[in-house]
């Protein structure tokens, strides 16, 4: 059988966290419309009876402004290495950026079989993709054009990763879809819901903190128990709202998902706190689970 890891890299929004779910079939990633969603390295993995592809998604790549940051662009670095191939994902439903040519460029040029997905194609005009194609042929690179949201041309796209993989034994058992815990994703549910409910720089300061994570009620339903963690005493307020109606509201979107996650009934508990800062913190970046620089 075919078996191997696939880097999924590209600029911030590109649409990787969509894709790999959608590859694998199941929600591995927390997905928004606002840039730096992803901020570690998931595995999504799709198992065949023929082949075995471990896909890595990871932050999307975007100027490095704190701490946090750095730590993510350099788990993105990291996550190229000793991999089978790479998927490098381009949104270019506007147009090609320079940016994109440099980072393709960059790309190509680590010797490891890259292939180049033009995301999103369900909302560009055909000339477009039709000229981008044709300017991209110069490249000598392959070029796959995807929509995630709408499941075009996933098939093809697998067939393309799967010819630059080797052959070899499977890498994980035939049930894992992902290395990550249910802890690390009831607090994504939560930072999902928060990223998709709040304005500018208020998601992007958050961290998701889960204090308790336990069956109650005789096992029937789970106990979960969260800090939100903010940067400043006026985000705090605006997270919570008007005698509480923000935090509830979107306490009670991220419980939704989080009793589909699990399929049993949670009992969430919520609070926000202030720690000013943490996005330049060694100490905190670490004790909120970051990987250190
Ligand atoms: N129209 C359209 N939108 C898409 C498609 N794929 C992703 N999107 C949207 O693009 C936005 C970003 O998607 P993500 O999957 O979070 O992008 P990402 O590259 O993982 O972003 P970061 O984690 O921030 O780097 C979301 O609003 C998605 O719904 C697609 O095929 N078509
Ligand atoms: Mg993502």
């Amino acid at each position: 059988m075919k078996s191997g890891f696939v880097a999924v890299v590209g600029r911030a929004n590109a649409g990787k966290s969509t894709l790999v779910n959608v590859l694998v079939g199941e929600k591995v990633a927390i997905v928004s419309p606002k840039p730096q969603t992803t901020r570690d390295r998931i595995l999504g993995v799709l198992t065949t009876k023929d082949y075995q592809i471990a896909f890595i998604d990871t932050p999307g790549i975007y100027r490095a402004d704190n701490l946090l940051n750095s730590v993510m662009q350099k788990t993105t670095a990291d996550s190229c290495v000793d991999v089978d191939a790479i998927m490098f994902l381009m949104d270019a439903h506007e147009g090609i950026s320079d940016t994109d040519r440099a980072l393709l460029k960059k790309y190509t040029a680590l010797k490891i079989p890259v292939v180049l997905v033009l995301t999103k194609i369900d909302i560009m005009p055909e000339s477009l993709l039709i000229a981008e194609l044709k300017e991209l042929a110069e490249e000598n690179v392959e070029v796959v054009p995807v929509s995630a949201r709408k499941n075009r041309n996933i098939k093809e796209l697998i067939k393309v990763v799967l010819d630059k993989l080797p052959d070899g034994e499977k890498l994980f058992e035939q049930d894992i879809v992902s290395d990550r815990s249910e802890k690390f994703m009831l607090a994504e549910i939560m930072r999902e819901k928060i990223l998709l409910k709040f304005e500018k720089e208020i998601p992007h300061g958050i961290a998701v903190i889960i204090n308790k994570f336990a069956l109650m009620d005789g096992g029937n339903m789970y106990e979960v128990n969260l800090d939100v963690i903010c940067e400043k005493p006026n985000h705090k307020a605006i997270l919570i709202g008007k005698g509480g109606k923000a935090i509830k509201e979107v306490s009670s979107f991220a419980r939704t998902d989080m009793e589909k996650f699990l399929g049993k009934k949670v009992f969430l508990t919520t609070y926000v706190k202030v720690k000013e800062e943490w996005r330049n913190s060694t100490q905190l970046l670490k004790q909120y689970g970051y990987e250190e620089l």
